[in-house]
């Protein structure tokens, strides 16, 4: 029998890394998409509806997690053995502005989801992932951070995640839901969000480098995070659900950069070196060669409350779900810089 699995955020980074991985195991994939008023599909381009040529097979649903009785006729029609809940208001920055909006999909979302599992009489068939956070360590009580690791969120962000991580162990305990939170840190790639600092950063040089865009403006480049690739960290999901038991697990790589060395790194495989010049909202990244500003300051960027520093220990999903990413950070830029390279040489010659 064909296992069918459920993806929210289907058309986000991970939701597209992720139904491509559902399909190469041969499921049945309903991935849900969100109305929106101009096309979201563009990370989906190539996947078609219906059977694929391994026999697995793809649906797409509309469907939105502030919306209870869209999700449970999703989850009565398709009764799904396993759902991924990957959609989300994912933007940190962003949930300062929409707290509200944040809270309804990130944390009131995952109850949505469960309740209807439950209602729909799923509970002891349909596992469950939710998509928890690094975020919810904060203002972090232990270098690094472990399973154990105390929570101490920082954002509207990570509070909605924080509701929607106990919501997923309660209903684990309480109902006996195959229910696990992957808590991941941060992972990249060509698909990531161009409002995220990493893709920000190799879209904004390549683009420099193209002469498309004078300079990078940013926000607190110190803060310093483990950045991972999404395609590892979609394999991890997957391994969770795949388990004996239900467990939460941290994804990590272990090891942790500044915004700044990434900008720097990213600078010099363009063939440029940043020097920095002052300090605060005046410093600049100044090309040695040409003088040129590449890099300036921006509050705008800043957050409210920042989460200065991140770094994972995975011990665990190493050991037990016999997790390890392929990916190094180094593959992780280059995989990044050569597609944002090709897309800027693509926008110039359309120009
Ligand atoms: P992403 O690229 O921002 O994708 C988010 C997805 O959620 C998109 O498909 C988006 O649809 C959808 N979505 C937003 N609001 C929705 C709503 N109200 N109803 C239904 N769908 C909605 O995020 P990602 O990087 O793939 O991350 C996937 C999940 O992992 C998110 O829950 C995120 O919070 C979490 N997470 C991410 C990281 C990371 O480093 N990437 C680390 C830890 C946890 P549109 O395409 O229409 O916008
Ligand atoms: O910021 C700093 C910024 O927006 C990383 C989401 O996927 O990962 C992501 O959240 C750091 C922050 O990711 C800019 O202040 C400096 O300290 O790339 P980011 P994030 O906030 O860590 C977690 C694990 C998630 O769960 C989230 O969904 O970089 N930073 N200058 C900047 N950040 C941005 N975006 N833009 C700047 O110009």
């Amino acid at each position: 029998m064909m296992k069918t699995s459920l993806v929210t955020g289907a058309t986000g980074q991970d939701g597209a890394y992720l139904t491509r991985k559902l399909l190469s195991e041969g499921r049945r994939v309903c991935a849900m998409i969100r109305r929106t008023s101009t096309s979201n599909m563009s990370r989906l381009l190539g996947l078609r509806e219906g059977t694929q040529e391994n026999g697995s097979e793809l649906r797409y649903v509309t469907g939105d997690l502030t919306d209870s009785a869209n999700i449970s006729r999703i989850l009565e029609e398709f009764e799904p053995d396993e759902v991924y809940n990957l959609a989300a208001q994912s933007d940190v920055r962003v949930s300062f502005d929409v707290p509200e909006y944040t809270g309804e999909v990130d944390g009131l979302g995952t109850l949505r989801i469960l309740e209807g599992i439950r209602g729909a009489g799923l509970a002891s068939k349909t596992r469950f992932y939710q998509a928890s956070t690094s975020e919810l360590f904060g203002d972090v009580k232990e270098k690094p951070q472990r399973e154990s690791t105390p929570f101490a969120p920082r954002s509207p962000y990570a509070i909605a995640k924080l509701y929607a991580y106990w919501t997923t162990v309660n209903y684990r305990e309480a109902y006996g839901i195959f229910a696990c939170n992957g808590i991941l840190f941060n992972h990249e790639s060509p698909l990531r969000g161009e409002n995220f600092v990493t893709r920000k950063i190799t879209r904004g040089a390549t683009r420099i480098r193209l002469g498309l865009q004078d300079k990078l403006r940013m926000g607190n480049i110190d803060a310093r995070r483990d950045w991972g690739h999404a395609e590892d960290y979609v394999n991890g999901m997957f391994l969770m659900l795949q388990q004996s038991e239900p467990d939460d697990y941290v994804l990590a790589t272990g090891e942790q950069r500044s915004a700044r060395d990434f900008l720097e790194l990213v600078f010099a495989k363009l063939d440029y070196e940043i020097v920095w010049q002052g300090s605060g909202v005046d410093e600049k990244g100044i090309d040695r060669k040409s003088g040129k500003v590449l890099v300036e300051i921006d509050p705008v960027f800043f957050r409210p409350t920042e989460v200065n520093y991140l770094c994972g220990d995975s011990t665990k999903a190493r050991t037990k779900l016999g997790w390890k990413p392929r990916h190094t950070f180094h593959s992780l830029v280059e995989d990044m810089l050569a597609h944002d390279l090709a897309l800027a040489e693509r926008e110039k010659n359309n120009n």
